[in-house]
């Protein structure tokens, strides 16, 4: 079969009947369940001890009988444990820099390579894109699988992939503008930095023929999506997925923006409370599992990946049948304890865009004050502002901290910096400095 009609073949699934749906995710379940035991050592013993075999999975259900597993056991059977086919079939490695030093690995085989690129093209033909976009590849290349992933996904829908990778911020504007790329892909906090050095530059983003934007890799808000659509002109989509699954291209929103549609005939998504581990019905919040229902080098049986969300089952105007996953607004260990109250980044960010004035960055410091947790929100004022009169900050910082602590519940100090101070993103945004003493 040629990349085309495999690709052609699996967009239908996004439209597939639910009897069918669950017919094709038990026999690729069976099939995933079967290749872990026969090939991997640790899914093998789990199982084992908990005296299951594969042919105790008969229903979607009986996925619950399986038990879990998590980045730890990546990082205990580096760098190849956890594959179930021999290296010399391996055709691709990527990984993951972890905050303990050596990275995770995960590892495609030629199928995987060929199931990724065809469900990233299925991710970007949801968010409207086409054969005639020129794509702009800005997530980074290497061993991140942002670049590679956003790269043969749009090279397989037919379009014109500019593959510039991250960083050097005014040649992607120089780019842009010369090109007339049509879609850029890249972290929403470096998009943010491209609409501000544009202008620096002299170029307003909103005069290009940029038209979409496919953001992902790490937590943004509808209020970062208000932002970036106001000042570049164009349509955000979110995008989600990670290196463990696939890499881009678990979900993306469709142009609803209500949810992202989860590829469920690839990855089978349960929603956990992450206490007790047990499953929560459609709807209620908790931490995402997701099964591989089609990698084969690395299959993953109930990976916990620690992002919150919910399912969302009820049927979307776009007609997809792909049940949606609510924007990841944190992971569970990005959570702070501030004076007993739970705080989410996300909190923090959603309050302070909602207030005139601010630029959308900001870091929040933790630190600790008389043995206790407490925690500083800095955030950068607009040039203009910056120029105003004392009273008018003065007026800024009581509404910024009135903003947060009407979301958050507690009082938290927040300070105005002056523009350009705090380091701009490339990647993956820095959000929260840990200063906490141990
Ligand atoms: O970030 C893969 C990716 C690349 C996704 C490009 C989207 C676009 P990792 O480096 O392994 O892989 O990081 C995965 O990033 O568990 C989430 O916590 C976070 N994340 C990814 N996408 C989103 C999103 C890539 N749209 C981790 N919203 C995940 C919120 C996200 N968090």
């Amino acid at each position: 079969m040629s990349f085309m009609e495999i690709n052609d073949d699996l967009s239908s699934h996004d439209y597939m009947k639910t009897d069918y749906l669950h017919s094709l995710q038990l026999a690729r379940l069976q099939k995933t369940v079967r290749r872990a035991f026969d090939h991997v050592k640790l899914f093998r013993s789990r199982m084992e001890e908990r005296g299951i075999s594969p042919e105790d999975i008969r229903s979607l259900e009986d996925i619950r009988k399986l038990p879990f597993s998590m980045k730890a056991d990546l990082r205990d059977t580096y760098p190849y444990g956890l594959f179930a086919c021999p290296l010399s079939e391996i055709v691709r490695l990527h990984g993951s820099s972890g905050t303990t030093g050596k990275p995770i690995v995960v590892a495609y085989n030629r199928h995987d390579i060929q199931m990724w690129a065809a469900v990233v093209r299925r991710a970007f033909a949801c968010a409207g894109m086409t054969s005639r976009d020129l794509v702009q590849i800005a997530y980074g290349y290497g061993l991140f699988t942002g670049g590679l992933g956003a790269h043969y996904g749009a090279e397989a829908l037919g379009a014109t992939v500019i593959p510039i990778s991250g960083g050097n911020t005014a040649r992607q504007l120089m780019l842009m503008r010369d090109f007339g790329t049509t879609a850029i892909c890249c972290t929403p906090s470096y998009f943010n930095f491209m609409i501000e050095q544009g202008r620096s530059m002299g170029i307003d983003i909103r005069d290009l023929p940029l038209r979409t934007g496919v953001f992902g890799a790490e937590p943004w808000t509808q209020e970062m999506r208000r932002h970036i659509e106001e000042n570049a002109g164009i349509q955000a989509f979110d995008i989600y997925g990670l290196s463990e699954i696939i890499g881009p291209g678990v979900a993306i929103e469709c142009p609803e923006h209500h949810g992202l549609h989860i590829f469920e005939d690839l990855f089978y998504p349960e929603i956990i409370n992450p206490e007790t581990g047990e499953v929560l019905p459609d709807g209620e919040f908790g931490e995402l599992v997701l099964t591989t229902l089609d990698k084969e080098a690395m299959p993953m049986i109930r990976y916990r990946t620690r992002d919150l969300t919910r399912i969302i089952s009820e049927p979307c105007a776009c007609g997809r049948t792909l049940r949606r996953i609510d924007r990841i607004g944190s992971r569970s260990d990005d959570m702070f304890i501030i004076r007993g109250v739970n705080v989410f980044p996300s909190q923090i960010e959603t309050a302070l865009l909602s207030v005139e004035g601010t630029s959308p960055n900001y870091q929040i410091i933790l630190y600790t004050e008389r043995g206790m947790d407490n925690v500083e929100v800095d955030v950068e004022i607009t040039e203009a502002m910056f120029s105003d009169e004392v009273g008018g900050l003065e007026k800024l910082q009581s509404k910024l901290t009135r903003a947060v602590e009407n979301l958050v519940g507690i009082r938290i100090a927040v300070k105005l910096v002056a523009p350009h101070t705090i380091v701009r993103s490339e990647g993956k945004a820095r959000r929260v400095i840990d200063r906490r003493e141990r």
